[in-house]
């Protein structure tokens, strides 16, 4: 395994880490200076996350030069609109940052077009939604009434086009399955906007079955298909998506959050690549991307001018030093080292589910071809809750999860998600990954749940003396032939 270019001592990140230190040691003087605290709490957020094993599905480690990025007086500038388009003087420098972070992305992924504002995930799929809804609802409307924008609608036509807009259908994966909140639920408000169903896995499988997905888009006429997922340890055929899509008239919107990174870094290619497949492409920056905490949407031409409306139709003035961070990031995903990155990711993961498997541990589809690997532990007598906690008294930073049909609901779940992004990027590789398999299934293996007065406690567990230290002793030893941000001193 070659250490990763960006953190670890091996390459570029470290002919800035004596600078990248200096500006940070500068820093958090500055802020000691007006809230110790806050201070206190960077230094010791760094300090966690060198000293535990992050397999946070969803998290990654973002190079010092991302996370600089964001530390500067960009972030003092309003600059609601689209570049050249401001609802504000003197936006030329957001102009420019907003131009390349949105280069890079289209340059990266073969997009037509791409927007850079959203703030998160959901705010991209809110945007990705809205651009829909008026695309294919609103100027149609608009059209019928005679009348050019919706300011010129009497109250009563607006009335009935917002009737319309807000009676859409969306079918979306299942939250059990492994689909996103963002996706229709109804404690989001997705599910507030749109009349939605859902399709779920094989349940032999656990795999995506096409033609069920077929039957459900053919008997329920969705606006928006939706195809994604946080907690899916497979790949997706975004071809076959796009057919089902297109025999029912639906829209197809993919969210990549999860695994934009494998995308950028062409382990997802052809039929699993969504962005010449989709009408509009949602992602998050910040997870296998390795970017600043952010969204982004991309779109075929004929959604890209609502895309482009997103703000202010949906999203408040937006972040210039993270756009700005987001060009940065985007930068590195460009570069050849970032394939060679995302197909560690890949590989380190199928190192983890092999590793869980030929120890016993059942797993969520039977192992894994993306980034993720779900375990259910229902075989540990543990619930989720009781796993996830048990886990990070040893320094194993995950967190639980639903399995399909899960007997413990979400609070409690019966699952663990684990994802390789982040300590691929320390260096991981297959052998420490399997490595942390039989660390978790130790200390799993030595939890047990505690009796409750009422029962037994889906939250409460006991964990044998010494199984928590002996863990820490061995993740301690990887962690430091691994060092995240070395040469980084505080
Ligand atoms: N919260 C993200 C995750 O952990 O998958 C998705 O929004």
């Amino acid at each position: 395994m070659t250490a990763d270019p960006l953190t670890s001592s091996a390459a570029p990140g470290a002919e800035y880490a004596g600078t990248a230190s200096a500006a940070y040691r500068s820093a958090l003087e500055v802020i000691e200076s007006v809230e110790p605290r806050i201070a206190a709490a960077t230094r010791q957020e760094l300090a966690d996350q060198r000293d535990s094993l992050k397999l946070i599905a969803s998290e990654n480690y973002a190079s010092p030069a991302v996370l600089l990025t964001m530390g500067t007086w960009l972030s003092d500038k309003y600059a609601e609109g689209t570049i050249g388009h401001r609802f504000y003087a003197a936006c030329q420098n957001v102009d420019t940052v907003e131009s390349i972070a949105a280069e890079h992305a289209r340059e990266l992924f073969g997009a037509p077009y791409a927007y850079v504002q959203p703030h998160s995930g959901i705010d991209a799929n809110l945007v990705a939604f809205w651009a829909i809804l008026a695309t294919r609802i609103e100027a149609p409307g608009l059209a019928e009434l005679g009348a050019k924008h919706v300011n010129d609608l009497s109250e009563q036509d607006w009335e009935s086009l917002r009737n319309k807009l807000g009676n859409q259908r969306l079918l979306g994966m299942s939250l059990d399955t492994g689909g996103h909140l963002t996706h229709g639920f109804r404690p989001n408000i997705s599910g507030k906007m749109f009349h939605q169903r859902s399709y779920g896995t094989d349940p032999q499988t656990g795999l995506i079955d096409y033609s069920a997905v077929a039957a459900a888009a053919r008997e329920f006429k969705p606006l928006i298909l939706v195809a994604g997922y946080s907690a899916y340890p497979r790949r997706v055929n975004f071809a076959k998506m796009r057919e089902i899509a297109d025999e029912v008239g639906a829209t197809l919107l993919v969210d990549m959050a999860h695994f934009a990174g494998l995308v950028a870094g062409k382990v997802f290619t052809g039929d699993e690549d969504p962005v010449p497949h989709a009408h509009v492409t949602t992602t998050t920056t910040h997870k296998s991307l390795r970017g600043p905490r952010g969204g982004m949407v991309m779109a075929t031409e004929e959604y890209a001018p609502a895309v482009d409306k997103g703000c202010p139709m949906v999203l408040g003035g937006p972040l210039s030093h993270v756009m700005a961070a987001k060009a940065v990031a985007l930068a590195e995903a460009r570069r050849p080292e970032f394939q060679t990155y995302a197909q560690n990711v890949a590989d380190n993961a199928k190192s983890l589910a092999e590793g869980f498997l030929k120890r016993g541990a059942n797993l969520v589809t039977g192992g894994t071809d993306n980034h993720i690997v779900l375990l259910d532990v229902q075989s540990f007598g543990l619930t989720g809750r009781q796993a996830e906690s048990a886990l990070l008294d040893a320094g194993i930073v995950t967190n639980r999860n639903s399995i399909p049909n899960d007997p413990n609901g979400a609070w409690y779940s019966s699952g663990i998600r684990f994802g390789t992004p982040a300590l691929t990027t320390r260096g991981f590789g297959a052998d420490e990954f399997d490595r942390v398999a039989e660390l978790v299934v130790e200390v799993l293996n030595n939890t047990t749940p505690t009796q409750a007065s009422s029962g037994p406690s889906k939250a409460k567990y006991t964990i044998a003396d010494g199984t928590a230290a002996r863990a820490h002793a061995a993740s301690a030893d990887m962690l430091a032939a691994n060092p995240l941000y070395p040469g980084l001193t505080l």
